[in-house]
């Protein structure tokens, strides 16, 4: 009687710590988000202005991208997504949505320009497409760097 006992006990706190176990694991899981496929080949680039012009403010951007279409955000469909100016700012966490601000400025609308009023000096402006729910794809699709003077 007193064997059974203590093999009955041993069996609980196992399947005690196993439950504990499973319990913790999904938990870890839940933070990891599931990335949208880019197209393979697809470019996103600044028309306008290029790299190293002096421009006068306002400056009106102009937003190319090739490989994928614009959807307005908010709307799933493969291949898609929209635009987000990067002023002044390095690129985001690639896993997350893109920050909102008015320098991480979104396009969710599905624009494909825009005027920016800047003062003068240096400036950089970079382009990253996100998909329906503000997050870069996967590889993220990204422009080069351009780098803009606004003159006095
Ligand atoms: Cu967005």
């Amino acid at each position: 009687m007193i064997r059974i006992d203590r093999l009955g006990t041993g069996r609980r706190l196992a399947g005690g710590v196993a439950a504990a176990l499973l319990l913790a694991a999904p938990a870890g899981m839940a933070e990891a988000v599931e990335l949208t496929p880019s197209v393979e080949g697809t470019t996103v680039y600044i028309v306008a202005p290029a790299d190293g012009d002096s421009v006068s403010s306002p400056v009106t951007v102009v937003f190319g991208l090739s490989g994928m279409g614009i959807a307005p955000a908010g709307v799933e469909r493969e291949g898609t997504g929209h635009h987000h100016l990067l002023i002044n700012q390095d690129l985001p966490v690639l896993d997350q949505p893109v920050p909102a601000s008015d320098t991480y400025v979104h396009f969710g609308g599905g624009q494909t320009q825009t005027v920016l009023d800047l003062p003068p000096g240096e400036h950089t402006l970079q382009l990253l497409l996100a998909d329906h729910n503000h997050i870069p794809h996967d590889p993220p699709v990204i422009s080069e760097v351009v780098t803009i003077t606004v003159a006095e």
